[in-house]
């Protein structure tokens, strides 16, 4: 185990059993004219955190540990996505409508790419979710459950909705989860902060916060040690 400064207390990272997850870095939701930006947000603050987010995947490509990209993402035809998600946002164009980038939350159209600064490397795994979370109609658990992971690491937006939605079903499922701050964003920086503090609190009803100086830091050390 690797013991690293976090909330509410250090988090036993252990190599070997974690992997990295990055929730729905996509054009969608950080570039102008996906869908993020047709409901009215400001997306240039979900941008601002690519640099933390690539050297949060460059530590684990270093490790050579494994990373899961995940895509909001619907079929073509939409049959994975409810009448409800559909009407729930209000704005034009709404799911599967043509944007500046495509159709909305559509797989396979330009804006449901992850922005180019984050594209997933050959045998990184990418996982296409209609729902919130990721473990819904993913099949993701079993993958999982079959490498041997048992802690993941999460970064990606919007920390209070597919963010903090897939870290609740991954700590349902037993994992041991910790969300490293400067690498998860919101629209709105209020709901940011009170899911960190929702996450970590109660002992951690959820899961661990960390910094992401602090986990570069103690990884830095433990290889140091392994390489003495
Ligand atoms: C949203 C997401 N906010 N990736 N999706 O609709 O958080």
């Amino acid at each position: 185990m690797i013991a690293i400064p976090a909330r509410p207390y250090d988090y036993p990272l252990a190599p070997g059993s974690t992997a990295l997850v990055v929730i729905d870095m996509q054009r969608d939701f950080i570039e102008p004219g996906g869908f993020g930006a047709s409901l009215g947000n400001d997306v240039a603050r979900l941008a601002a955190i690519i640099p933390d987010v690539a050297a949060l995947i460059g530590l684990f490509r270093e490790r050579s540990w494994p990373i899961i990209h995940t895509r909001e993402a619907h079929k073509p035809d939409l049959s994975d996505c409810p009448p409800s998600k559909i009407a729930r946002g209000g704005a034009s164009p709404r799911i599967g409508e043509e944007g500046a980038m495509g159709r909305i939350l559509v797989a396979g159209e330009p804006g449901n790419a992850i922005v180019e600064e984050l594209a997933p490397l050959d045998g990184e795994i990418v996982i296409d979710k209609p729902g919130k979370g990721m473990f819904w109609a993913t099949g993701l658990h079993e993958r999982l459950t079959g490498m041997g992971i048992t802690h993941l690491v999460f970064a990606g937006v919007t920390t209070e909705v597919c963010v903090q939605t897939s870290m609740r079903e991954a700590n349902d499922r037993g994992y041991e989860c910790l969300l490293v701050e400067e690498a998860t964003e919101s629209y709105f920086p209020q709901f940011k902060q009170a899911t960190l503090e929702m996450i970590a609190a109660q002992g951690g009803i959820v899961g661990w916060i960390a910094k992401l100086a602090d986990l570069q830091a103690a990884l830095e050390a433990e290889a140091k040690t392994v390489g003495s």
